[in-house]
């Protein structure tokens, strides 16, 4: 009795105060590298790409049958899987982290868990873990490591789910066997926990139950005691650190001061060589600039083939963003929310010290830029990444007047950048933090 005590005792002493309520400074520490992060890409790898369809719903909802789908299995060999060259391109594009899948709704699992056989070491001919080699490349590059879980796993035979039309059971009316479900799920948690310790838990699928049935809330401080500097993303049924919206773009600012958009470069999580939907690098770009200059992060998604190649169309976006993000990194990472549209009718971030102000120009002007409103005197002005200087003027401000004017500034168009041109302002004061950022 004794022994067990003397273990269990500095457990649950080390639960204690990782789980003791964080004060706002000690979350802000915590978010901090998450909120200079600004840029994640986002991985779908699966056996979804074999055939190239729908990742886990083609067959929850009946485009494909089960068996058909897990066919799959034998056709993924991530025979040119090489996570040194993914981590490359990550880290060309810009990015500070990256989500892998670890586990879709289809429930394989991309490492050798020891809670099912149904993973691509077990079932595949890839016959090996995927996400060890992922996870030293990426770390070996200094980016944030971050996974995908979906709470909900459609193949487990002890969750209630299963088709959209097919349940396996009512959960209510078996809840020893809701209990099997989290007890695997539980140890595929404590397997990620402890074999990749990762910077970002990105939850999905938690809207099939509530906090109560999935223990949420044991969840969060199970993963906090595990690594107290983790984060997690709000799929959690309110027990995440930071907003998630999905494939659609903010207009005002999300209330959360951490957030994060999701978005497909086409219509696809997963590689689907039909899709040839894509977005253009320049519209990708411009998603990037309103993000940042809402205060948000994007985690841009790509899905590699089957082989473990990335689409080529994938790799053209995220080399260019690279050159973009390169150029203007000073107006990127490090920044926070810029100033309202009402005064610049673009993006915009600042300096932390909020007396750098970055206006993001994604469309060709017609003469000069126009910044309206802004009290803050302007003491010079230059191109991001090229560093030429900018003239401007002030009209309309009578010296009696504390109307601020119009603040002109012209922008050559030699000087512009082929996708989105960034201007600095240095200004003499900061902005003041009128809008909550
Ligand atoms: O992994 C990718 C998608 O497979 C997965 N998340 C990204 C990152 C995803 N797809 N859809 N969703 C998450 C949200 C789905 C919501 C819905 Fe529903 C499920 C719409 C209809 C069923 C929830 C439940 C909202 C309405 C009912």
């Amino acid at each position: 009795m004794k022994k067990i005590k003397s273990l269990i005792l500095p457990l649950l002493l080390v639960s204690l105060v990782a789980n003791a309520q964080e004060t706002p400074e000690q979350k802000a520490a915590r978010m901090q590298w998450f909120s200079d992060a600004k840029l994640g890409i986002f991985i779908h790898y699966g056996i979804y790409a074999v055939n190239g369809i729908g990742e886990s719903w083609s067959f929850h909802n009946g485009q494909i049958s089960y068996e058909n789908y897990m066919k799959q299995l034998n056709g993924f060999t991530a025979k040119k899987y090489d996570p040194v060259a993914w981590a490359d391109l990550i880290a060309e594009s810009g990015a500070k982290y990256t989500v892998i899948t670890s586990k879709h709704h289809d429930g394989v699992a991309l490492y050798d868990t020891k809670m099912s056989d149904l993973n691509v070491v077990k079932k595949t001919p890839a016959k090996r873990d995927l996400l060890t080699p992922f996870y030293k490349a990426i770390r070996e590059k200094g980016l944030k490591a971050g996974l995908y879980f979906s709470l909900l796993d459609w193949s487990q035979p002890d969750y209630p789910n299963f088709l959209k039309n097919k349940i396996r059971y009512e959960y209510k009316n078996d809840t020893l066997r809701w209990n099997k479900y989290l007890t695997f799920m539980n140890g595929q948690l404590d397997e990620i926990a402890t074999r990749f310790n990762p910077d970002l838990w990105w939850f999905d699928g938690d809207w099939e139950f509530g906090p109560e049935q999935w223990k949420a809330k044991q969840i969060r401080e199970k993963l906090l005691t595990y690594n107290p500097n983790t984060i997690i993303n709000s799929r959690l049924q309110g027990y995440g650190d930071y907003d998630t919206p999905e494939n659609g773009v903010p207009i005002y600012r999300p209330k959360s001061p951490w957030w994060e958009l999701c978005m497909t470069m086409n219509d696809s999580w997963g590689y689907q060589p039909t899709d040839k939907n894509y977005k253009t690098p320049n519209q990708v770009i411009r998603i990037f600039a309103d993000c940042i200059g809402l205060g948000g992060n994007l985690l841009l998604d790509i899905g590699p083939k089957a082989d473990g190649t990335i689409p080529e169309e994938q790799v053209a976006i995220l080399k260019e963003l690279g050159r973009w993000t390169t150029k203007h990194s000073e107006a990127i990472y490090g920044t926070v929310a810029g100033i309202p549209r009402e005064w610049y009718a673009g993006p915009s971030t600042l300096s932390k010290d909020r007396k750098k102000l970055y206006l993001f120009i994604d469309s060709k002007p017609i003469g000069q830029l126009v910044v309206k409103g802004m009290p803050n005197k302007v003491v010079s002005a230059w191109v991001v990444g090229k560093g030429n200087p900018l003239n401007f003027n002030v009209m309309m401000k009578p010296w009696w007047s504390s109307n601020p004017g119009l603040l002109y500034i012209d922008v050559p168009e030699d000087l512009l950048d082929e996708q989105v041109t960034v201007i600095c302002l240095s200004l003499e004061t900061p902005v003041q933090e009128l809008f909550g950022n």
